[in-house]
Order: C-alpha cells, then structure tokens, then sequence
C-alpha cells in the first residue's frame, strides 16, 4: 500500500480529537477556516472512552450551530430536574422552575464525538489517527509547526496557530516553558468507580447520593443502558470490583425504594476515575491556544468538563473567526480571559457539590455535621436550590 498523505499546511492545527479539538474543527469549517485534527489513538479507542452524559444547554445550542444535533435532538434526554439522596431520603431540585425554564440534555460523550466524526468524515476533512510523538514547535514566533510520525514515517504540518486539544495528560501544556504557567490543583482523596450496563435506569432523573458509606450517581444514558457511580478508595483496582459487588455495594448507598426497584446486569464497561480540580493560566502562549481537559480539568460531581470544553471551543473559533474575517487581534489577545472567567465559576460549583456529597477521611466529625446542615438547608430554601440549578444548568455565556 502506497504511504499516506497529508497536507503539509493548514490554518489551524488541532492537537487532540477528543469533544474539544472535534468541535473546535467543525466550528472553524463553519467560517470557512481550514483545520487538520491531528490524535494520537485510534477512532475506536477514542469512542471507547466512557465519559460525559450531561450536556447544558449552551452545548446543546453550539452543537446545533455546528450542524450535529440532529441525532442529539432524536434521542437525547432532556431533564427538568435531579434528585439528591441524603442518608436515605430523597428531595428534587427543579431545574425548570428555578431557573426560569432552563434544563439539561443527557446525551452521551461517546455520542457526540461520533456524530462530530461523522460530520468531519462527510465533509471530507483530514483527521489523522494514530498520530504518534506530537511535536508542537515555534509558536512563539510566527510560523508554527508541529512534527508526528504515522505509520512509522515522519511529517511535518505547518500552521498559522496551534490549538491544544489534547487533554490533561497531552503535548501542548507540556510544551510551554514552566515560568510561563501558572497552575492550581487540588487532588481528593477518592475516586469513582463507574459501571456501564444495558439495564433501564432506576430513576427518570438523575441521583446524586450522599451516605456514609460514601457518595454514588445513578445516571443513564437511554431508557434501556444505565451508568452508576460509586465513590471508592484510590487504591482500588477495577479488577477487584466484581459486577455483583457493585450492586450490593448500590443498594447499600441507596434509598430503600430505589435499592428495591434497581435493575442489575452485566457491566459491559467498567473503570475507575482519580478526582481532581486543576487550572493553568494563561490558556494562550504565543500562537499555541489551549482549549478543555488540556487546561482545566473539575470533578465529574457537577458535570461540567465537557461543557467547559465547549464554551473554551466556543471563544476559541469566535476569536480565530474574527482574526481570519476581521483582521483583529482582540479576540485572541481576550480568549484566556473569557474563558478562565467562566471555568473559575464552574471550577467553584464542581469543587462545592463534591466537597458536599462525598466521605473525605478526615471528616467525621466537624466536616460531616457542616455537610448535614448545608444539605439540610438546600432542602429547605428555595434560594439555595436557585443557586445550585442555575450553576447546575450552566451560568451563561458572557461577551
Ligand atoms: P479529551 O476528551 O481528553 O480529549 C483529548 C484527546 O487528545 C488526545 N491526545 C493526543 N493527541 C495527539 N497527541 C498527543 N500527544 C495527545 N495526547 C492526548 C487524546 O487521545 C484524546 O482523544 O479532552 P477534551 O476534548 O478537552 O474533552 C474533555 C472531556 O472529555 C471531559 O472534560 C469530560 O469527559 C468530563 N466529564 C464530564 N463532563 C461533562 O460536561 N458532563 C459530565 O457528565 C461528565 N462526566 C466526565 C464525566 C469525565 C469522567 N472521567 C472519566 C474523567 C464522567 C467521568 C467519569
Ligand atoms: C454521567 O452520566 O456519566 C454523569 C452524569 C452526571 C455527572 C457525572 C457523570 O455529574
């Protein structure tokens, strides 16, 4: 088979095809600007990662202006409202009556980076896989470049900008000089441990679990596949996880209704996720531009990484539009600062609704009786459950 090709230039290059980097490319072709998606594994691998399921409603109305809602539209699930379970008793916070109307789309990551494939697929836009040893190169001055092997052999794409897309663990952020970031970080002490099944959920909505025994999420992502998360210690391994223990491990964390009505089933995925808040300042060096997990990362607990990623993609092709259309610089010169403003706040929310709900080890007493109270108040006030459903369905997006 005669070697692949690629283009040696494009506008924009886009490290990562994760929900970032494949919606910024599908946003760019949008405005007419050439982008070349450059990911290090393979398209099976990267649908194989089972993230995300909330999607707020500015990322429902950004995939529309990307042109792949229509499948989201067809079989996401739009929810009013979630559930909280505090030591065994259950309250709702309505979405839809605090916030004026608003709600929630859930709708799988997986999902959507397929339907972002497709598009890019149909469109005939270049997205090179297995792109392996990335290099992004001179974006402090004027001509970018990056370096990758595929298949053994060697190019080189050169560029008028470099958006990192790659993730928390990618290339880009590395590639910065060390005296040029800042960033913050706080690591918790636990993790989730989350299961995947082909069972109808237990719930219609959402139930974010708070117990002694640690915090749990009953989640979905259709009326037929169910997701569940447990709380669990760092030094868990998957592997000692069996299906049945997870269950009774559930029902332990559960209401008695919900632990009686709980359909099981064999997990067809199973993983364990680390928590952790972290954010880099600036998102911008030179010509290299970071956008989601490659500069941020929240605790799942609020759903909102995702979302962050498509409000940073947002800014991002806003202001790479506006330099390519209009031939000013403002755009680009104000992207970190847009964009930090509105993760800081989700940073705050994610950072609150964890601290809120999970057994931190050194909690039992003093901590445990604040967590008690504050979700005793929330269900109590209305004015603390407008706080929490208006960051829960996103804040807006801000010029
Ligand atoms: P991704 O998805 O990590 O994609 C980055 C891509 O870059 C590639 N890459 C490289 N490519 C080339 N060269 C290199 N050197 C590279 N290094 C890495 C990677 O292979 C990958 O394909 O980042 P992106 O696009 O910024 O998207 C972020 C989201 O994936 C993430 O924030 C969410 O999944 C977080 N998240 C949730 N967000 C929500 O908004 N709502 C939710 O309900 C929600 N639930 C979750 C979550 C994350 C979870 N985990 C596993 C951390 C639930 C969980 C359990
Ligand atoms: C999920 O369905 O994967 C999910 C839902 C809500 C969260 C986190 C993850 O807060």
């Amino acid at each position: 088979m005669p070697p692949t090709t690629f283009p040696t230039r494009t506008q924009v290059a886009i490290i990562g095809a994760g929900p970032a980097g494949l919606l910024l490319g599908q946003l760019l072709h949008k405005a007419g600007i050439d982008a070349v998606v450059l990911e290090q594994r393979s398209g099976d691998y990267v649908l194989g990662r089972i993230r995300a399921g909330v999607i707020e409603q500015t990322t429902v109305d950004l995939l529309e202006r990307a042109g792949v809602a229509a499948r989201m539209h067809a079989e996401g699930l739009p929810h009013d409202g979630f559930e909280l379970c505090v030591d065994g008793q259950r309250s709702r916070i309505d979405l839809h009556a605090r916030t004026g109307g608003k709600r929630v789309t859930v709708y799988g990551q997986t999902e959507i980076t397929r339907d972002l494939m497709a598009a890019r697929a149909e469109e005939g836009l270049t997205t090179v896989y297995e792109a392996t040893n990335v290099e992004v190169l001179d974006f402090d001055g004027d001509t970018p470049r990056v370096r990758f092997q595929h298949q053994g052999r060697d190019h080189e794409l050169r560029c008028d900008f470099i958006a990192g897309c790659d993730g928390f663990h990618g290339v880009c952020r590395a590639s910065v000089p060390q005296s040029s970031l800042r960033t913050f970080e706080k690591v918790y002490p636990f993790g989730w441990l989350g299961i995947l099944a082909d069972v109808p959920p237990v719930a219609h909505e959402l139930i974010y679990v708070r117990h002694e025994r640690g915090f749990a999420l009953c989640s979905m992502r259709s009326a037929t596949r169910s997701r569940y998360y447990l709380q669990c210690s760092l030094e868990d391994k998957v592997e000692q996880w069996s299906d049945q223990a997870f269950w009774d491990e559930l029902k332990r964390r559960l209401d008695p209704a919900a632990a009686a009505a709980l359909v099981t089933g064999p997990a067809i995925e199973k993983s364990i996720a680390p928590l952790r808040s972290f954010v880099t300042e600036p998102m911008r060096f030179g010509r290299l531009f970071l956008a989601g997990d490659a500069a941020h990362i929240v605790p799942p607990t609020g759903a909102k990484g995702l979302n962050l990623a498509a409000s940073d993609v947002q800014f991002l092709a806003e202001a790479l539009t506006e330099h390519y259309q209009e031939k000013s610089a403002a755009g680009l010169d104000g992207y970190s600062a847009r964009a930090l403003a509105r993760i800081w706040k989700a940073e705050r929310f994610s950072w609150w609704f964890t601290s809120l709900m999970h057994r931190f080890p050194d909690n039992a007493g003093f901590g445990d009786r604040m967590q008690q109270a504050e979700l005793d108040y929330l269900r109590q006030s209305e004015a603390a459950q407008t706080v929490m459903a208006e960051n829960y369905v996103g804040l807006p997006m801000v010029a």
